[in-house]
């Protein structure tokens, strides 16, 4: 039996979403972050080492990082989302699996602690210098990478309805994660209008929503309109 350990506002929304297009049985064990730290709960080392979501157990197997779990789920179960092996499509599926968290992921996790920084708690004459310190590492470098990889992404998008091509396939879900957080900056979706209509284009779908409504708490979802 296939089970997700899930953690609130987190990657592994994706993993439901997968299980939900794949049409599997599974069952979700939920974890909440510390409201203070954001940090996954200590017992999610129990199931992993690394402690962090998603975790996937089925059977025998445990499986962290949600690349490798996308990975597994459509080699095991879900072929309809994966293209033919060893053909371009197929070293594009690869490519874009790995993409996302070792490419995409870096600069928008920097930004966001950088962000987590600038709010701290510190000393009030602190926080001028800690402002102009995280302002310093956005205009000399985090702001141009950012931006490189959203051209990209929007550049590639301007040409394919979906990453692929003109199916969903297991690499949207696994892009999902970062575009959504990318387009939770009401700045960036602005910006970069292909990318942000994507991002409504896969939330509009059915296993999408069903996965939101089992999931839980999750900031990166649909946007409501005012
Ligand atoms: N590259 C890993 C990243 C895993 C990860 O950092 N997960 C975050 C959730 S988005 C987490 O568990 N954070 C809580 C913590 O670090 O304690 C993946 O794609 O699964």
């Amino acid at each position: 039996m296939i089970e997700l350990h899930h953690l609130n506002d987190s990657r592994s929304q994706r993993i439901i979403w997968m299980l939900e297009e794949l049409q599997l049985e599974y069952d979700i064990k939920c974890y909440q972050r510390d409201t203070h730290t954001s940090l996954a709960p200590k017992s999610l080392t129990r199931v992993h080492p690394l402690g962090k979501a998603p975790i996937l157990t089925d059977d025998e197997i445990t499986l962290a990082e949600s690349g490798a779990i996308i990975d597994y789920l459509a080699q095991r179960y879900g072929t309809a989302l994966l293209p033919k092996a060893n053909t371009a499509a197929w070293w594009n599926y690869v490519y874009w699996l790995h993409y996302a968290e070792g490419s995409l992921m870096p600069p928008l996790w920097m930004g966001h602690v950088l962000a987590k920084v600038q709010q701290a708690p510190m000393p009030f004459f602190v926080r001028p210098i800690a402002k102009k310190l995280v302002a310093g590492i956005n205009d000399a470098f985090l702001s141009q990478q950012l931006h490189t990889h959203l051209n990209f992404v929007a550049d590639h998008l301007a040409c394919h309805e979906w990453f692929l091509g003109d199916n969903l396939s297991a690499v949207d879900i696994q892009m999902s994660f970062p575009l959504e957080a990318a387009m939770y900056n009401p700045k960036l979706a602005d910006s970069y209008p292909r990318i942000n209509a994507y991002v409504a284009q896969l939330q509009a779908r059915p296993a999408y929503l069903q996965a939101l409504a089992k999931g839980g708490a999750y900031v990166y979802g649909p946007k409501v309109m005012a």
